[in-house]
């Protein structure tokens, strides 16, 4: 469509309206001057889907026929965002829809508005996901992402007087058209019952009785790929009752009692848990880890079977690789041994070793409350057979510890898989994977120095750095089209399949007209998120201020604290010197708290009630603005990030495995005040260290503060006249005088330890000055225009490492060894 003439252009748009209006005619027996918006969305929606169903059944095809290995990448967890003009962008079609449609007097942007939000994550663990997934799609390598259609998202959020209110995402409402069932791939799942060891035959053959059986039935999304020739699947499996209504009972008049079992079944796939790095080892969570682990596991080698019956199942890793996202998964790894044994007959020795050829796991977290563990109690009871068979690895895996540390029973106590009642995944994953991997270099220098270090030095070789990446098409090309063609028309359009010819645009720093474009550019960003806040919230913003910008899940070590703490910092500022100079600012947070953690909430009001502070305050006027987006989202995240000048990524050294906001900001030409953590250090690295402002503590100095217990809070209180001045305004009633002490729990976990917890274990005290300072360096660089667009402009040219298109080809390279689907021409 790229290369068409004027003819056939016209040709292309007449045939896309009139098979919209045909699937309006036939899907819903209206005509198009009738239609709702929602129908008029679906209409689109099934022409396109039409076309990448095309490459699915291209790409299935020519997998099977070229006999490929392939992937299954396991996670709880992902977010794909809306899909409709995603699809067109990677079809290339999406100029010839969008001309044809405006024609009708459709605008296609807010067509997709119709469209609902798939919330199957949280946060950047299955953004991540997702991202791999188009990036598998691209580069046409074979894979299936598999996880749950939870029937409900993540929650809405809503602000009600300043504080969080969760309300249900009820996503599935009106149909989501992209998902395909496939009856023939629906599996049996076990739950509980007993395990009789039948030794009658002169070997061991395990039975498993009494169980209670669920069904999960997958739902296929298809992936597209830029320009690609195939589309993948995420498969998404629903929980059905095998009953649809027990009979017998019904009949016998236990109609309440058939209905019940039915609801139990399907509560498995209902609802997404909406905690972020916090673990609560809850029996409906480990069903569902559980159910679609299980699922994918028995539809793997089933599909093993169909396509290489020539091949012993011992050959199952040279056709599979399964990947583990964080530990959640991991049940996957014992579910395989229970195929293999029990169902294959395979020796015990031989199941290990083919196991720990098929799996690899990344770690996302190094926060303690994150590492799962579940009861020996609970896992016994809901999954007996899995239970004995981690029981056995356990026994092998720690005999074989003893001889490399003989005699060190806490050191092997604290690699065991299952200890002190408690089955630790996350020992079990390095133990039974070929390949482990930290999200970026920090956090695997951390892994192999802390975390697992007494694994490290067993299997060094196990161990990968590969740092992750962002869809970064859709983080330009479709968030940001400004932007998009102004790159275009620089270098050419060879970016949007290699991202790393983004380097071409570092002479464009010294272009003054370029400079000027992209600074429009980013005006009209600035000036399209304005509307989005005045028409959903109300709220006036000034499109000439600074845009700071904190999006990400609300955590005490991403300290938002400590931005809004900042944020007071100003304002006493500016009641000091109501009359001096002073660069408007923006300040922006999104964020969602998981529902059950109290301070996090806490944090959010605290934000909102700086907000109304100084919204309220006459002297502040078209200075200090601070708002509060709700209900951060992937569709937010594409109107918020395109229009950041500045990029709040200020974590605690050493406690963000990565971030991946971080590389969307950096894409879209924000500047970034950080600190050295997570893949900020390699962003640094990348873009030069007068292109980003780094601050605080250095991840080192975060370790031997702990370690020495040499943090001294209270001397920085008493020290440290302004800071002192903030924190007291924490507690004095200037925020919410009718209720002087509602903060007053942050402010005490600032400066006081609490039953054996350290004060301000995230360093907000420690970090304040740096922090101000280094928002200094942002306004007077603010105060050079100039000099501020070139430094964007060399971010935007140096943050062509951060594609997943290059972590996914470091993860074949290393990890998974695929052969990409060849495309006959
Ligand atoms: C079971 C509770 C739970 C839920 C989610 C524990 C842990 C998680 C995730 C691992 C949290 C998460 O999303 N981690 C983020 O993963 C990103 C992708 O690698 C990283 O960029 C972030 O730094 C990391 O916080």
């Amino acid at each position: 469509y790229f290369y068409m003439n004027e003819l056939n252009r016209a040709e292309a748009k007449a045939r896309i309206l009139k098979e919209v209006e045909e699937k309006l005619h036939r899907s819903f027996g209206i005509t198009f001057d009738d239609a709702t918006p929602m129908q008029l969305y679906k209409a689109v929606a099934l022409t396109v889907r039409d076309e990448v169903m095309e490459r699915w059944t291209h790409g299935r095809e020519e997998r099977a026929e070229q006999k490929l290995k392939r992937l299954y990448y396991l996670s709880v967890e992902f977010l794909p965002g809306k899909m409709l003009v995603n699809h067109l962008l990677n079809l290339v079609e999406f100029d010839l829809y969008q001309e044809a449609l405006s024609e009708v007097g459709v605008n296609l942007m807010e067509l997709e508005a119709e469209e609902p939000e798939p919330g199957l994550g949280n946060g950047g663990l299955g953004r991540l996901a997702s991202c791999f997934m188009e990036s598998l799609a691209t580069l046409q390598l074979p894979a299936m992402g598999c996880s749950i259609r939870y029937e409900y998202g993540l929650f809405r959020q809503q602000i009600v007087d300043g504080q969080q209110v969760e309300a249900p995402d009820n996503w599935l409402e009106d149909g989501f058209i992209w998902e395909v069932p496939d009856y023939d791939d629906e599996m049996e799942i076990h739950f509980g019952g007993h395990i009789i060891e039948d030794w009658s035959e002169g070997y061991l053959k395990v039975r498993h009785e009494d169980y209670n059986t669920v069904l999960a039935l997958p739902y296929d999304v298809p992936v597209s790929g830029y320009d690609s020739d195939i589309a993948l699947s995420m498969r998404l499996w629903s929980a059905r009752s095998p009953r649809r209504i027990n009979m017998e009972q019904f009949s016998r008049g236990d109609y309440i009692k058939a209905s019940e079992e039915k609801e139990l079944a399907e509560a498995i796939s209902k609802v997404l848990y909406p905690d972020d790095n916090h673990l609560e080892g809850k029996e409906l969570r480990l069903k569902q880890h559980y159910f679609f682990t299980s699922a994918t596991i028995q539809y793997a080698v089933k599909d093993f079977k169909r396509r290489f019956p020539e091949l012993p199942i011992t050959r199952l890793a040279d056709k599979i690789a399964i990947h583990i996202n964080d530990t959640h998964p991991a049940l996957a790894i014992l579910e395989l041994m229970r195929v293999l044994l029990d169902q294959e007959g395979l020796p015990w020795e031989t199941a290990i070793a083919v196991c720990s050829k098929v799996f690899a796991y990344t770690n996302h977290t190094i926060m303690n409350e994150a590492l799962e563990t579940w009861s020996e109690d609970l896992f016994k009871v809901l999954l007996p057979r899995l239970y004995s068979i981690v029981q056995a690895i356990n026994q092998d895996f720690c005999e074989s510890l003893w001889k490399h540390y003989p005699g060190q029973f806490d050191r092997i106590a604290k690699m065991a898989i299952v200890s002190y009642g408690q089955i630790h995944m996350a020992n079990l994953a390095v133990a039974m994977s070929h390949a482990v991997n930290g999200v970026s270099k920090l956090h695997t220098r951390i892994l192999k120095q802390d975390l697992f270090a007494d694994f490290y030095r067993i299997y060094p070789g196990r161990f990968h750095a590969i740092t992750n990446g962002i869809s970064y098409r859709r983080w330009s090309l479709k968030a940001n089209p400004g932007l998009a063609h102004l790159i275009t028309e620089a270098i050419g359009p060879g970016w949007l399949r290699d991202a790393a010819e983004l380097e071409k645009l570092r002479p464009m720093a010294e272009d003054g007209a370029f400079l000027e474009k992209a600074a429009a550019i980013k005006k009209e960003n600035k000036v399209r998120l304005a509307h989005y806040v005045e028409k959903t919230q109300g709220i006036v913003l000034n499109p000439d201020s600074i845009y700071d910008v904190q999006a990400k899940r609300l955590h005490e070590y991403k300290r938002q604290l400590l931005n809004a703490l900042h944020i007071l910092y100003l304002y006493q500022q500016i009641k000091a010197n109501p009359e001096a100079d002073f660069t408007p600012r923006t300040f922006l947070f999104a964020a969602k708290a998981a529902p059950g953690y109290y301070r996090a909430k806490l944090i959010i009001s605290f934000i909102c009630q700086v907000a109304e502070l100084v919204h309220n305050d006459p002297d502040v006027k078209g200075r200090l603005k601070v708002v509060f987006l709700p209900n951060y989202n992937v569709s937010l995240a594409e109107v918020l990030i395109p229009a950041a000048e500045v990029s709040e990524q200020i974590s605690t050294a050493g406690k963000e495995a990565s971030g991946t906001s971080n590389m969307k900001f950096m894409l879209n030409g924000a500047i970034t005040l950080g600190t050295l953590d997570g893949a900020n250090v390699e962003m640094l690295d990348a873009v030069g260290e007068e292109n980003i402002i780094i601050f605080g503590m250095t991840p080192e100095e975060v370790q031997q503060a702990y370690r020495f217990n040499s943090y001294r809070q209270g001397e920085l209180y008493e020290e440290n006249l302004a800071l002192r001045r903030v924190l007291d305004m924490m507690v004095d009633g200037s925020l919410t005088p009718a209720n002087p002490h509602r903060f007053s729990e942050l402010y005490q976990a600032l400066l006081f330890s609490d039953n054996g917890g350290m004060a301000d274990p995230y360093f907000v005290l420690k970090d304040f000055d740096a922090y101000a300072a280094a928002q200094k360096k942002v306004e007077a660089l603010y105060g050079r225009p100039k000099v501020w667009q070139k430094k964007s402009v060399l971010n935007i040219a140096a943050s062509g490492v951060f594609s997943s298109d290059k972590t996914i080809r470091e993860y074949n390279r290393k990890v998974w060894h695929l052969s990409p689907v060849e495309s006959e021409e």
